[in-house]
């Protein structure tokens, strides 16, 4: 058996949406800007993905959703365009986000502190979320945006999304949300909460990688970070990449059918394994309470056991997981999100992503629990950090607990 639970890093693409794509390589091909019917014969299929993607998350209009070729570019573009428009052509200097946003957020923002701009990262709770009351805190009359992402991909937890756009609105600050992990697994109305701008990826809720979105309220003004042809409008230039438009439509109309349901049976999986695990084996927590976060995900931290080592014990097991995000973990640093929420740095290295999808059954799920428990007795029988947690005769056994800053 192979069992993929890495469904925050990318999902597999669905087959339905497959089949969609593929008279777009091969029979409309053309260019949907030329002239002739070559071209012209994609726009139906163009129209149907941009109206299949603004009814998913509630936008008002089609002209509100932007195709670009990742959420990297979305998250880039707001975060620069901001900055040209309203820092270097305006009276701003400066930007509010979090200290767990994904790396296309933080490396920006470090970009921009190195061209001048102040950068706040506000610290998380021990639930591992930023709270509407410290983002208010931090707001002053030079800032020009404020980003917080509407889930976190490590931990899945919700951020109060609707009271911090609240608060932009009536500070009058512009508000984006990296809604990545949030389209698709939980509800996403961007007209129910105040957000100026969300980014979207594909691949996240099986569709194409290498496709992503843009949400702009009201088609408001925001420079261009692609110069060039007239594509989009003008607003993102390049030639469009109708099979992959065609496929994240597709995907998120499918993604967005019947939730509920599709999340209540991943949620109960997620709960079982969850529950399963945390049983089973002693000194074992998990990140955040499970009602605040997306229904696909656990974080795991396991006293004793080396996120890498139990990484590569569950590859020879044929699972795919995660020590946090994949962008992140060649290097073998400890979990950034698990730090921010107040683990000590031993704990921090011994976070394990499981992430599950509509695509996951029961069967995977025992066979993840069985494994696991083998993983873990087969590491810590090795470990040295573990030894030493180990109660001595008549002594106590150590508390695994998170230990606040
Ligand atoms: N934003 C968030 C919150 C993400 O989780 C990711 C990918 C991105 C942006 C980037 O999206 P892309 O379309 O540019 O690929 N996150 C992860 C992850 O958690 N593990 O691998 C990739």
């Amino acid at each position: 058996m192979q069992v993929y639970m890495d469904n925050n890093a990318t999902t597999m693409v669905d087959p339905e949406v497959l089949e969609a794509m593929m008279p777009f390589f091969k029979e409309q091909y053309g260019n949907p800007n030329s002239l002739h019917k070559f071209g012209t014969a994609s726009h139906p299929a163009i129209s149907k993905a941009i109206d299949q993607a603004y009814t998913a998350i509630n936008a008002a209009d089609a002209d509100d959703i932007i195709f670009t070729s990742c959420a990297t570019e979305s998250n880039n573009w707001v975060l620069q365009a901001v900055w040209v428009d309203k820092i270097l052509n305006g009276d701003k200097n400066h930007i509010v986000t979090t200290e767990v946003e994904h790396p296309s957020i933080l490396s920006t923002c470090k970009f921009l502190e190195e061209q001048g701009v102040k950068v706040t990262y506000l610290p998380v709770n021990e639930q591992g979320i930023v709270e509407a009351h410290t983002v208010r805190s931090f707001i002053t009359e030079k800032t020009a945006l404020v980003s917080v992402m509407w889930a976190n991909n490590e931990t899945g937890m919700i951020f109060p999304i609707q009271e911090i756009g609240e608060i932009c609105k009536e500070k009058g600050v512009l508000f984006h949300s990296d809604g990545v992990q949030a389209v698709g697994k939980i509800p996403v109305d961007v007209q129910a909460v105040n957000v100026d701008f969300m980014s979207m990826s594909a691949h996240k809720f099986h569709g194409p990688k290498g496709i992503g979105a843009l949400y702009i309220k009201n088609s408001q003004a925001l420079s261009p970070m692609l110069h060039g042809g007239e594509h989009m409008g003008g607003r993102r230039s390049g030639t469009l990449n109708v099979p992959f438009i065609v496929g994240m439509g597709k995907a998120m109309e499918i993604a967005t059918t019947d939730m509920d349901a599709k999340m209540a049976k991943i949620a109960a999986q997620r709960d079982r394994l969850e529950d399963a695990l945390l049983e089973a084996i002693p000194e074992t927590m998990t990140v955040g309470d499970r009602s605040q976060r997306t229904p696909n995900t656990i974080l795991i931290s396991i006293r004793g056991v080396e996120g890498e080592g139990m990484l590569w014990d569950l590859n020879n097991g044929q699972i795919g997981a995660s020590t946090g995000s994949a962008c992140a973990s060649e290097d073998l640093e400890a979990n950034t999100v698990m730090l921010a929420i107040g683990a000590d740095n031993e704990l921090a290295h011994t976070g394990i992503r499981l992430s599950l999808s509509r695509f996951t059954t029961d069967e995977e799920v025992d066979y993840v629990i069985n494994h696991f428990k083998d993983a873990v007795s087969r590491l810590r029988a090795i470990s040295s950090s573990y030894a030493k947690v180990q109660p001595t005769p008549g002594g106590e056994v150590q508390e695994c607990e998170l230990h606040h800053h």
